[in-house]
């Protein structure tokens, strides 16, 4: 794939390195190479999920308050909620973004995004692409009706720091829940160049 992300201006090449015999640590690694280096982050040690969902790029998109693009990685697919990673190469050392917390995310830097009628989750810019401002969003049944829980972030040093007051609660009926900005089944869809 194809895209600045070293925030210099010019494309990079961006692509993952998959490699099961390699050490721990070192079997999936996401490559970005630009004019002047090559760039490598872990995927982590227990992420080459078995076929058919092998890691896989899902978008460039300006996720952090970082130059350049970064790179979201869908790292991993549960019976419907998926997981996503974010990796920044540009604005300093490469880094992986650390993720909100929270009750489903299996790790601290998992996004989960997708979902079920039973549990639906979402992330997103918040604010304009490349802010770093970023929207968790939950939603649950409660009745015939679902709570949705949006939780903000501020990207700072790779990590998010809790926006806590602008937490919200709402309760949206089923036919709206799905179209609900922030649940879209798709990781940072309006982060995205
Ligand atoms: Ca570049």
């Amino acid at each position: 794939m194809r895209g600045d992300v070293t925030g210099d201006g010019t494309p990079d090449e961006v692509w993952l390195a998959l490699d099961r015999s390699a050490p721990r640590g070192c079997r999936a690694l996401v490559v970005a190479r630009s004019a002047g280096a090559t760039d490598v982050l872990s995927l982590g040690p227990r992420t080459i999920a078995p076929s058919p969902n092998p890691p896989a790029i899902s978008s460039l998109a300006a996720v952090d308050d970082r130059a350049g693009l970064d790179v979201v990685v869908d790292l991993e697919a549960g019976a419907s909620t998926s997981f996503a990673g974010v990796f920044s190469f540009g604005g300093g050392s490469p880094a992986r973004l650390g993720g909100p917390g929270g009750s489903s995310s299996v790790t601290r830097d998992l996004f989960a995004y997708g979902g079920s009628v039973g549990h639906l989750e979402g992330v997103d810019c918040a604010g304009e692409a490349g802010s770093g401002r970023i929207v968790v969003s939950t939603a649950v049944p409660r009745g015939d009706r679902y709570l949705v829980t949006r939780r903000f972030f501020q990207t700072e040093d790779s990590k998010l720091r809790p926006l806590a007051e602008l937490r919200q609660r709402l309760v949206v009926s089923p036919r709206r829940v799905g179209k609900m900005p922030g649940l879209v089944p798709s990781p940072f869809p309006s982060c995205r160049a």
